[in-house]
């Protein structure tokens, strides 16, 4: 039977000019401050060393690549690693990666608790767009900056739990959920940085967008008897404002803990992951009671096709 105090630290606004060692700094302090309230393995947001740079339309490669990872842990990076481990507090957290290769991700890591890397998770759904768009309120240009996930969703054994990755928009997606649950994933770690407004529908305001992002993670966890952990990037960043409403999820879809502000907070909850296996042994027994003859169309299939 493993338990494990599960924390997220929610953070508050970087902005463009903020340095990685600022940001690191501000990392450790959450990392402190979640160790001392007895948090066993600490999540944090995705592109948590930067400003969420996707909103800002570049065209200078070199401009591009300075918002990227060549190597983590980095000098500027190690020192949240070592605390880490020093703490005994495992940690995940996102970042820009560029490859030796010269490719780019939207990755995150995930360390054990004496602050070794032991898993890696490269974005799979990007979204956004590609070229400037005049008619939006604010650019989203991950699928400029980003080539989607070449990984896949796996999980990893660590400190007993079963523990899977997914980053930002995958949390909207049955299908990240599914592939975890059918690797029987027990914690499912999610940064994330979300627009207050819809760049669509201007209508669509913050309270809509936390009820959306809630919804996917709590019926995300229910569906696969899984604890869900989803952390924010948070406030206004140079003008932009990001959601926040991190939160931990039992699974059973119930929301543990909520962050109340939108500034760097830790939410915390203690995990019992004992308690997956009753969703997992009963009415989300995918052995005895999936159809997969009749999902074909899941892989087969992209688009929504309307044919009567
Ligand atoms: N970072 C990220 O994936 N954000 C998206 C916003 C999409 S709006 C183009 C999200 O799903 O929250």
């Amino acid at each position: 039977m493993t338990k494990l105090v599960v924390g997220g630290a929610q953070m508050g606004p970087i902005q463009k000019a903020d340095s990685r060692e600022l940001v690191v700094a501000r990392m450790i302090a959450l990392l402190e401050q979640a160790a001392a309230q007895g948090v066993q393995m600490l999540v944090y947001p995705e592109l948590a060393l930067t400003t969420f740079f996707p909103r800002w339309y570049m065209t200078d490669q070199a401009e591009v690549d300075a918002w990227f990872e060549r190597e983590m842990p980095n000098p500027a990076t190690l020192p949240l690693f070592r605390r880490a481990g020093e703490l005994g507090v495992a940690i995940s957290f996102g970042y820009a990666e560029l490859t030796p290769e010269g490719r780019h991700f939207n990755s995150s890591i995930l360390t054990n608790r004496a602050g070794e890397i032991i898993g890696k998770y490269r974005k799979v759904h990007l979204p956004g767009h590609v070229e400037y768009q005049p008619t939006r309120g604010q650019q989203h240009l991950e699928k400029r900056y980003f080539e989607p996930g070449d990984l896949g969703f796996n999980v990893w054994r660590n400190e007993g739990v079963v523990m899977g990755m997914a980053i930002c928009n995958d949390r909207r997606w049955p299908e990240t959920y599914r592939c975890l649950g059918l690797q029987g994933v027990e914690l499912v770690t999610i940064g994330y940085n979300t627009p207050s407004v819809n760049g669509h529908m201007k209508s669509e305001g913050r309270e809509e967008r936390l009820y959306h992002s809630e919804l996917v993670m709590t019926s995300g966890a229910y569906q696969n008897a899984t604890y869900v952990v989803g952390v924010a990037k948070a406030g206004v960043e140079d003008g932009y404002p990001l959601m926040g409403g991190s939160i931990i999820v039992d699974p059973n879809g119930f929301v543990l803990a909520r962050a109340a502000g939108e500034g760097d907070e830790i939410i915390l909850a203690e995990c019992d992951f004992a308690k997956c296996a009753f969703g997992k042994t009963t009415i989300f027994n995918f052995a005895e009671h999936r159809r997969i003859e009749h999902y074909g169309r899941i892989t087969a299939q992209t688009g929504a096709v309307v044919d009567v």
